[in-house]
């Protein structure tokens, strides 16, 4: 840690005061700014498309929280409600109003979500289908994909995507073998490694995915892969659990599975379903969310569940997504933007290739298709990271790494985009 000296900025005196308290001096692993190099921004503040530093400088957010915040950073609307109802009290412990208004609102927009159940992060959404998984059907194993990541459940910290991806971690120490050996995974996209899954194994709970993949950077399902997944589970009486934490509303009102055609079992939300608080939510058909406690014996819990606070960023969000003028909106916006990027990288003759569902994307730093976390990872990090800077240094804050995903928000304006790409073309051009 280098000790900050009077001209350190803000963030650089923050950060060593961070590195002394906070393992790493974010609450977050992937925030540190570990796979691109430098001091991470401290924000201090943040507006529509903008967030602005404790140095005061404000830079074009394509990172919008990890995916929350696409009606752009602090939306007058979500703040006054807020305040409104936090006077009233921020937490009760039992049951209120909003929670049966967000769950109708989820319920209305996901048609394989007959009844839903909140918690506070996408981690507990996805521990908690896993468990219920395995609940239901007895059995102990589970699929995932590698590069995919679930957050931070011990099931599914094994080959994951994200900030475990992008700080090179082997799996993380702290996870009984008794249990990783029950997490199985093979590459995304490759329907026949999960079809020998099945046949060489009788006691899978689950697949899980991401139905369209964000940590390890954006990628696609390839035509009839999600189809195969569905056949498979049901065929082999397993569960398919998608993963939406990062999808959910995002990619379309309904998820993935409504552009992919795709019924789950379980469907996993998160992020945009809290508006920027802490939400996260799993849901299914009636019959089986009723083994749940306390109408089942599959446990689950959680003291802030359902919070009035959460439930209010969340519900006023999910309200505005109901016009569905917004999804087509984003669409042109997000393509002028990739596109831009695309050729922009192409005219100062660097090779990317850009992944991108709606408003969420990835410019990889790479020359062939990227499909799976094998071809993921052959990108240039390293190009990324001074990338990453370039744009930093031109006012445009992108994911400090390679295997995640940015997003597009209803406040990023035609004209902000074009910016952006303007900015991009001196980044680009510097990098020659
Ligand atoms: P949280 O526990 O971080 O709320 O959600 C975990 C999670 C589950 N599923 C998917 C598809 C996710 O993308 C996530 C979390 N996403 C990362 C960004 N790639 C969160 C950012 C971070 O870890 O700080």
């Amino acid at each position: 840690m280098t000790s900050p000296t009077p001209d350190s900025s803000r963030s650089e005196k923050l950060f060593a005061r961070a590195q002394e308290l906070i393992p790493g001096g974010v609450n977050s692993p992937v925030r540190a700014f570990r796979a691109v190099g430098g001091t991470p921004l401290f924000i201090k503040s943040a507006q529509g498309p903008f967030i602005t530093d404790v140095d005061g400088r404000r830079y074009i957010d394509y990172v919008g929280s990890w995916g929350p915040m696409i009606l752009g950073h602090a939306d007058p609307e979500i703040v006054a409600a807020l305040q409104a109802v936090a006077a009233n009290g921020t937490s009760f412990g039992a049951p209120n109003e909003l929670e049966v208004e967000l769950a109708e609102e989820i319920v209305d927009a996901v048609p394989s979500i007959e009844m839903v159940r909140m918690v506070n992060s996408g981690t507990e959404a996805t521990m908690s289908a896993i468990r219920l998984a395995r609940g239901v059907t007895g059995r102990d194993k589970l699929i995932k994909f590698e590069g995919c990541y679930h957050g931070h459940a011990d099931s599914l910290l094994v080959k994951a995507g994200s900030g475990v991806a992008t700080l090179g971690l082997p799996d993380s120490p702290g996870i009984p073998a008794s249990l990783a050996q029950h997490t199985l995974t093979v590459p995304f996209n490759d329907a026949t490694a999960v079809e020998d899954l099945f046949k060489q194994h009788d006691d899978i709970a689950a697949v899980i995915v991401e139905p369209v993949v964000g940590n390890m950077g954006c990628v696609q399902p390839r035509e009839g892969f999600l189809q195969a997944l569905r056949e498979l589970s049901t065929q082999h009486g397993a569960l398919l659990i998608c993963d939406e934490v990062m999808t959910g509303f995002r990619v379309a009102r309904g998820g993935a599975q409504a552009l992919y055609n795709i019924t789950p079992d379980i469907t996993c939300l998160g992020k945009i379903i809290g508006g920027g608080l802490p939400v996260g939510a799993y849901g299914g058909s009636r019959e089986l969310m009723r083994n749940i406690a306390p109408t089942g014996s599959i446990y689950q819990a959680g003291t802030l569940s359902g919070n009035p606070l959460a439930m209010t960023a969340g519900l006023l969000t999910l309200r505005r997504l109901k016009d569905e003028s917004i999804y087509a909106e984003l669409e042109r916006r997000s393509a002028q933007l990739c596109d831009g990027l695309s050729n922009i990288a192409a005219d100062a003759g660097i090779k990317t290739i850009t992944n991108r569902v709606g408003s969420m994307w990835t410019s990889f730093f790479n020359d062939g298709p990227v499909t799976n976390w094998e071809t993921a990872n052959r990108s240039d990090r390293e190009l990324y990271g001074k990338f990453f800077h370039a744009m930093l240094d031109e006012g445009i804050y992108l994911a400090p790494s390679q295997f995640e995903a940015g997003f597009v928000s209803i406040t990023h304006t035609e004209e902000i985009i074009e910016q952006t790409i303007n900015e991009a073309r001196n980044a680009f051009q510097g990098l020659r």
